[in-house]
């Protein structure tokens, strides 16, 4: 495992690795910060919770909570902590500041929630000390629009939360909107005069609302974890200087999230709900939500699983990352009882495999398998399978490394695993038993540290994903995209688009069972587009299918490969609207197996 400062070091070095496609970095920058980490030897000390422990608790909270997405009997949809502004429901500054008269979240019980975190295996607690809206969810002596004040609850519930984890052994910290501001006169999107009529800007809010908050929450709160600045926008640097030496002064010990702006944090936070598809070097987390927004919205219900929480908690360690998920309590201060579950449930499932996630170090494959994923420690790999093959084999492609043994790792100890060898496939028999389990983990001891050929591996029993991230482009042009579903509902991607005459993605991938192989293409576009699929050297096939402006899955046909072993497959848009085709990913699945070794013809 690689410590803190080596991680760090890393980072430095590969941090324009960091944004693959430059057209989207600036737009990224403004919204979430750069990729800088300034973690030197001396700093070593701190963040090891960040960097070990790999999972955390984000929590939105706050007035807007108390609407859950509604006003004036209609629902918002998109992210609740953003009803006021104009993007939402647009509510005028006075009246959204009037909320503060009725909020009384007498339910808000700060040991119950740090005893969730607690369950659910999460190392720390972030929560919104104030969000965009200015509303201090703290005891703030510098401004008074804060729950103390403002309230008829007339409490500070961070004193209460920062106890709770101090209580039950994990670790506090706030969010603090640094830039946006949207009721006091000055700050960013907020008004632009003051109660006087006077013209302000964004020295009246720094020096009369910001930086004194800044002091507070980092002096009144007992030792904390993180400061977690967002939305840096266009804010100059002397500002972001000023508040990170004060969170220095104050917090030694503190890590500053990467948000803060001009690469003054001491680590990346990637966009929002992003699960990264390639390994990322150095320090970084991804911060995603149990449903589809961060605060309270009412009608939304679309709870991750506890199998959904695993899997992007264990796909973002094997990325080499640290996972922060959110809740967003009512505005009575309850958590939302299935967010709870799930959380509960998959901390069930994290306490009986650690090892999975704590101080792992990522995936020597550098991506996900089509099974599942792997995180290493010293010699052992850890396999997390998500989706089980039917007949329990799972194929390990490119293992070099020898392998002492396998075993299944279950609630009362551990079974083994039987496994062979095939040229350079590993293929492993599953028992019975894992059909059953939530995410079985096979627990892989090797007789060194691991050693890799990261060729993508067709997989001969599920189907083989091969995203566009990873094809070398000629004559098209690949770029990061990422939209919103609803409002502030974030996806990522990369796409390939622009496809000329001779355009091609390309990948190189080793068979292990040669045969007849379905192949499906997922893209957006326009009308009926035709592509071409080859295997250089070898058979091309063509067709027709409609596109959707949404991102969708079309059958192309069957494709042959007809021996063992590395070959280069490639894809080009070839009729139709080409411009603005835009693929994302081919899958292959195999049909028909035709490898001597087989026992049947067909194996789907
Ligand atoms: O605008 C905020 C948003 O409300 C939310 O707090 C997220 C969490 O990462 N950060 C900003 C957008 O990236």
């Amino acid at each position: 495992m690689m410590s803190l400062y080596q991680r760090s070091a890393c980072l430095i070095a590969l941090a324009s690795a960091l944004l693959p496609h430059p057209a989207c970095a600036q737009e990224m920058d403004k919204m979430w910060g750069d990729s800088v980490v300034k973690l030197r030897a001396e700093d070593a000390s701190r963040g090891q919770l960040f960097a070990d422990g790999n999972y955390a608790m984000f929590i939105h909270w706050g007035l807007y909570s108390q609407l859950g997405n509604k006003v004036d009997g209609k629902t918002y949809y998109g992210i609740g902590e953003w009803i006021m502004n104009k993007r939402m429901a647009g509510i005028p500054v006075p009246e959204y500041m009037d909320l503060a008269k009725t909020f009384n979240p007498e339910k808000f019980d700060a040991k119950a929630i740090a005893q969730l975190a607690k369950d659910a295996g999460m190392k720390y607690i972030i929560i919104t000390s104030k969000h965009h809206d200015g509303f201090a969810m703290f005891d703030s002596k510098s401004n008074d629009f804060n729950v103390v004040k403002a309230t008829p609850y007339k409490h500070d519930p961070m004193k209460d939360l920062a106890k709770a984890c101090k209580e039950v052994g994990i670790g506090f910290g706030f969010y603090y909107s640094h830039n946006q501001d949207w009721t006091f006169p000055g700050g960013n999107n907020g008004p632009a005069t003051d109660a006087d009529g006077k013209s302000a800007n964004f020295d009246d809010y720094f020096l009369k609302k910001c930086l004194p908050q800044v002091k507070e929450i980092t002096t009144e709160y007992g030792p904390i974890e993180i400061v977690w600045f967002d939305t840096p926008g266009n804010m100059p640097k002397k500002y972001v200087e000023e508040l990170v030496a004060v969170v220095r002064k104050n917090q030694p010990n503190a890590m500053i999230c990467g948000r803060a702006g001009h690469g003054l944090g001491d680590y990346q936070s990637i966009g929002d709900m992003e699960v990264p598809i390639e390994n990322i070097d150095g320090l970084w987390e991804s911060v995603d939500t149990t449903n589809d927004s961060w605060a309270y919205a009412w009608y939304d219900t679309n709870w991750k699983t506890p199998g959904e929480i695993l899997r992007r908690l264990i796909s973002t360690v094997a990325r080499g990352g640290t996972y922060m998920l959110n809740i967003g309590p009512r505005g009575d201060g309850s958590v939302p009882e299935h967010a709870a579950d799930s959380l509960r449930c998959s901390g069930e499932w994290i306490k009986r495999h650690p090892a999975v996630v704590y101080g792992a170090a990522p995936s020597p494959w550098g991506h996900a398998l089509p099974w599942g994923d792997v995180t290493v420690r010293d010699n052992k790999l850890f396999l997390s399978v998500f989706d089980r093959p039917t007949d329990g084999k799972l194929h390990l492609p490119g293992l070099k490394t020898e392998i002492r043994s396998a075993r299944w790792l279950t609630a009362s100890g551990s079974q083994p695993v039987t496994y062979q060898r095939d040229g350079t496939w590993t293929c492993l028999t599953l028992p019975p038993g894992t059909l059953n389990a939530l995410v079985p983990v096979i627990e892989v001891t090797l007789a060194a540290p691991p050693e890799v050929d990261r060729t993508f591996g067709i997989d001969p029993k599920g189907p083989t994903e091969l995203d566009v991230h990873f094809a070398s482009v000629k004559g098209a042009t690949r770029n990061s995209k990422r939209w919103m579903e609803k409002f502030g509902e974030w996806k990522h991607t990369v796409e390939v688009t622009d496809w000329k005459a001779d355009g091609a993605a390309t990948w190189e991938v080793d068979v292990l069972r040669p045969g007849n192989y379905r192949v499906d293409l997922t893209y957006t576009g326009e009308k009926r587009l035709v592509w071409r699929v080859a295997v250089e050297g070898g058979q091309s096939i063509q067709n027709q299918q409609n596109a959707s402006p949404i991102y969708q899955s079309f059958p192309i046909g069957w494709l042959e490969f007809t021996t063992p072993g590395r070959h280069r497959i490639s894809v080009g848009c070839i009729d139709g609207n080409t411009t603005t085709a835009s693929l994302k990913s081919l899958r292959l699945t195999l049909v028909t197996d035709l490898s001597p070794t087989s026992d049947s013809a067909s194996s789907q």
